[in-house]
């Protein structure tokens, strides 16, 4: 099992763009299956490859409470199917204990290649389509509290920089 650091906001390399994959090889096996041990380890139910410093075009996702739901999307492009939009209350590992809510499309349509190069579209609703679409703006560079006041964007810089520091006392409690 390998576990991948992730990026912390403000971390600028989060602002990245991903390019396409040009090939699903062993090397993207590899980090599909390390990015799916980082996301359980981080109890988190998607991971943009941008957020463990990879900029390719690659979320994983894991709905499921039981590790049974697995989804890998490579070079997704999403297209909104509804004007409606609804509010969720959003959380990003890259964003440890902040949460907001974020207005989304309800429903869009993915397509995509699946971590054996299948190509699908899909129409989703739901969890699913907030998740798929927060993921989607990793890959763009887009954070969701870009979406909130510059008050709150700077709540959340204070409050990451102070969850960070006490992990790092955590770590240093337990190698001690
Ligand atoms: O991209 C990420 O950092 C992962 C993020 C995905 C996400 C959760 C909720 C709404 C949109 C996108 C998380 O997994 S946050 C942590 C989490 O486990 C969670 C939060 C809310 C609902 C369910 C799970
Ligand atoms: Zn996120």
């Amino acid at each position: 099992m390998a576990l991948l650091p992730i990026l912390s906001y403000p971390d600028p390399k989060l602002r990245t763009i991903a390019q396409p994959v040009k090939e699903i090889n062993e090397d993207i096996k590899t980090l599909i299956k390390d990015m799916f041990d980082t996301l359980y380890d981080a109890k988190g139910i998607g991971l943009a490859a941008s957020q463990v410093d990879r900029h390719i075009q690659l979320i994983v996702m894991d709905l499921s409470d039981d590790k049974s739901g697995q989804r890998v999307f490579i070079n997704p492009k999403i297209t909104p199917l509804v004007e409606d939009k609804k509010p969720y209350e959003e959380g990003c590992l890259s964003v440890p204990e902040v949460y907001d809510e974020v207005e989304r499309p309800t429903k869009v349509r993915i397509d995509a290649l699946d971590g054996e190069g299948h190509a699908f579209s899909e129409e989703v609703e739901g969890l699913l389509a907030v998740c798929i679409q927060h993921e989607m703006d990793h890959l763009n560079g887009v954070l969701f509290v870009d979406y909130l006041s510059g008050l709150k964007q700077s709540r959340a810089r204070e409050k990451v920089r102070k969850v960070l520091k006490q992990r790092e006392k955590q770590l240093e409690a337990v190698k001690a």
